[in-house]
């Protein structure tokens, strides 16, 4: 069947598109909601917060954590708390990593990271107000009234978003600068530091959904295959493109001299590994019908865009 004549439940790259589009403009409304400014001068640290979550990135994470509570049929409201909260914790690792202690960068997103735009003190404190602040969203009620809900999904994040996952994968990272990783090391490496958090949007999508633990560890295996395909993509596009079309620095990864799968083996081996690691993705999918065409479209853009 061609794109064209597909019926209108399945999920076109076009709406795709769309789709990311949407709900990026609902987790930015619902980022504005739960990030208000306080009154007194601590507001500067909020300001950063939003500066930093607010109006920007793709907003892959909360996609998927909304395209897989969808399968359930779990309500928008509480999908759109859950994709903030994720996003928060995402724009979180990006402030941190941006600091001159870490990679020291002057451009996020197209503008000024935030330690520019604020000062370093201040952005090591919106990264940890972030943060905190997703696992505050994620313990409220109004996220989900079952409170094993909002455990599970607070055990999950915390798990992945610390030291045993992505906290561990910048370690890594850091490590990488001064020696030489194999390709099990470099896969490991980028499994805890995009990985983690990539599948456990999708895992939390599930818990969210009240499905069986079988099916939130096939949606975490989805979003790990998915998350290594994007890794690759991102290191090709660090690569290839420039500056202007990523809205950060390029080419940093080669000039630190950092293993990834293109040093290891070439672009063009790399970028047949990030297509083999969609078809994985797409094939642990087998079990859902056209509920899940948004996760397969996510899992091709992952490797087809330009930013
Ligand atoms: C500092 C604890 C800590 C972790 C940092 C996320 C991260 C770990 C570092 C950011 C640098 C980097 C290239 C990480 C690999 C993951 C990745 C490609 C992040 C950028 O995610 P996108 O492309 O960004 O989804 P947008 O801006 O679209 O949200």
């Amino acid at each position: 069947m061609t794109e064209s004549d597909a019926p209108a439940s399945i999920e076109t790259p076009a709406a795709f598109h769309d789709h990311l589009a949407q709900v990026a403009a609902e987790t930015n409304d619902k980022l504005n909601d739960l990030l208000p400014l306080p009154r007194g001068k601590e507001r500067r640290v909020v300001e950063a917060m939003r500066y930093a979550a607010l109006d920007g990135g793709k907003r892959l994470r909360p996609f998927l954590v909304v395209a897989c509570a969808d399968l359930f049929g779990e309500p928008k409201p509480r999908s759109i708390r859950v994709a903030a909260a994720l996003e928060m914790v995402h724009c979180y690792s990006l402030i941190h990593d941006d600091l001159p202690a870490m990679d020291d960068d002057d451009l996020r997103r197209g503008r000024p990271t935030c330690h520019k735009a604020f000062d370093e003190a201040t952005a090591i404190l919106a990264g940890d107000g972030l943060l905190t602040q997703a696992f505050s969203v994620l313990g409220e009620p109004a996220t989900h009234p079952d409170a094993n809900v909002r455990i599970a999904m607070i055990a999950a994040l915390a798990e992945a978003a610390g030291a045993y996952g992505m906290v561990g994968g910048q370690m890594l990272d850091l490590i990488a600068e001064s020696e030489d990783l194999n390709e099990q090391e470099v896969s490991h490496l980028q499994s805890l530091k995009t990985g983690c958090l990539i599948a456990v949007s999708c895992r939390i999508g599930g818990i969210l959904g009240h499905a069986d633990p079988g099916i939130c560890d096939r949606l975490h295996e989805f979003g790990l295959n998915l998350g290594a395909a994007f890794q690759i993509a991102d290191d090709l596009l660090d690569m290839e493109a420039s500056a202007s079309d990523l809205g950060k620095a390029a080419g940093k990864d080669a000039a630190a001299g950092k293993a990834t799968f293109i040093s290891l083996y070439g672009p063009e081996r790399a970028r047949e590994r990030s297509k083999s690691l969609v078809d994985q993705a797409v094939s642990l999918l087998d079990g859902f019908g056209a509920e899940a065409e948004p996760l397969r479209q996510a899992a091709k853009f992952t490797v087809t865009r330009h930013s």
